[in-house]
């Protein structure tokens, strides 16, 4: 009989923790996540996945290695997905130390509890690595082999994060791979990400809830892509007969104010764009109000503005399909869902409305 397939994830709570879960369970994988106290009890992502017999949540944290130590030894995982990091670009230029601490060493601490626990040759290891590696890009598309520039101090984290997997990999034979995943969203993406800000605050306006939505650089490009499409790929890579690293992406760029323009339109607001710069607003064309605003709050001191993806390596070896959702479908599904969340915290509550008007007024980033 085969062995079961026994996953801890580390980063369970947040998106792709939340989507890569229900992958497993579903392919019969004894599922392990890792979670923190917290004040208050938050697990919104995956509060439908608990009581199931096969997921099991642990206390634990990526700064502390004794107890990472000790769940790797309990759980004898077969496969480790490293996905827990402060992974909030403009927040890592606030809290530095922080970010380093858990998206740098915490990387090295998982390695070296599986050495530890002596599970180097039967433990598989996923490095939730990103393409903000590529930073100040100096090639377009970005590929495997185009060389990193990291340009804010999360990417310089992810980057050690990059080198102990390849490093554990030459050295100790272990099994571990990165994958560079470029920009992926999803109706579970958190609020301050460019993507679920526009959403939410499209719906928010729609629904006569929020007056104005202040945004940072509206010509940055990203390769957005689905969440939920991505964390097949973490899998497929670690099935691959050798450990390797992959450019996850669909290829298509847009700009920020593309997103903005369709997530609108989804939300029965078509946008006008007047002005430059700072000075840039979005105008509704029915009302002739302005319904988005640039403000320096969501600027950074240094700023990634040209990614894309070239996905050829992942597409030949993994088998994956880049496309499996589009751009369109994705701004479409995220509005969508917005449109009903907003709907709803019309009858749930205040808490949420705050969110937005400290989003509105640049209190949150
Ligand atoms: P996310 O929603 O922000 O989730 C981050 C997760 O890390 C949360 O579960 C969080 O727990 C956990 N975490 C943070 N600090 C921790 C600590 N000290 N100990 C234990 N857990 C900790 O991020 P995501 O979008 O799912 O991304 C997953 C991973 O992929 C991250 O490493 C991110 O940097 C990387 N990545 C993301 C993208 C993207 O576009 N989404 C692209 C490339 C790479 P709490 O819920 O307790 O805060
Ligand atoms: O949505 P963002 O905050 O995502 P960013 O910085 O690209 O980081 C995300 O993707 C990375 C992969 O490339 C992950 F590694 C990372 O963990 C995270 O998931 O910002 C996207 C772009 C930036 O250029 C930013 O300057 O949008 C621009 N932007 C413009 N206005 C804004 C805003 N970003 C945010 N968060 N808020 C704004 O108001």
């Amino acid at each position: 009989m085969e062995n079961k397939k026994v996953a801890l994830i580390t980063g369970v709570t947040g998106q792709d923790g939340s989507y890569l879960s229900e992958f497993l369970l579903e392919k019969g994988y004894d599922v392990h996540g890792i979670i923190r106290r917290s004040s208050v009890d938050y697990r919104e992502r995956i509060a439908h996945l608990e009581g199931k017999p096969n997921f099991h949540l642990h206390y634990a944290d990526m700064g502390d290695s004794m107890s990472l130590v000790k769940l790797v030894g309990k759980v004898q995982p077969t496969e480790i997905y490293n996905l827990a990091a402060q992974s909030h670009v403009q927040v890592s230029f606030d809290a530095p130390e922080f970010t380093a601490d858990v998206d740098a060493v915490g990387v090295l601490r998982i390695l070296e509890a599986v050495r530890t626990n002596h599970l180097e040759s039967t433990c598989r290891i996923y490095q939730a690595s990103t393409s903000e590696l590529y930073g100040k890009v100096e090639e377009v598309p970005q590929n495997e082999k185009t060389p990193f520039h990291p340009y804010s101090p999360y990417a310089v984290a992810k980057l050690y994060g990059f080198w102990i997997i390849k490093e554990y990999r030459e050295a100790y034979n272990m099994f571990c791979c990165s994958g560079i995943l470029f920009n992926h969203e999803s109706e579970r993406r958190g609020e301050t990400f460019v993507t679920r800000k526009i959403t939410l605050a499209a719906a928010r306006i729609a629904q006569g809830k929020q007056d104005c939505l202040y945004l940072g650089n509206l010509d940055s490009l990203r390769d957005w892509g689905y969440a939920k499409d991505y964390v097949e790929c973490m899998w497929l890579i670690l099935q691959h007969e050798t450990p390797e690293d992959f450019v996850i992406a669909t290829g298509v760029q847009h700009t920020v104010r593309e997103f903005a323009t369709l997530a609108f339109h989804h939300a029965g607001i078509e946008l006008r764009w007047e002005g430059e710069g700072i000075n840039e607003k979005g105008i509704d064309v029915k009302t002739g109000k302005v319904v988005v605003a640039v403000s320096e709050d969501f600027y950074r001191p240094t700023d990634v503005v040209n990614l894309w993806g070239d996905p050829t390596k992942a597409k030949n070896e993994l088998g994956w399909n880049p496309q499996t959702t589009s751009f369109e479908q994705l701004v479409e599904i995220m509005v969508r869902n917005d449109m009903q969340k907003v709907a709803a915290e019309h009858v749930a509550g205040v808490m949420r409305t705050n969110l937005a008007e400290y989003l509105e007024k640049g209190l949150v980033k």
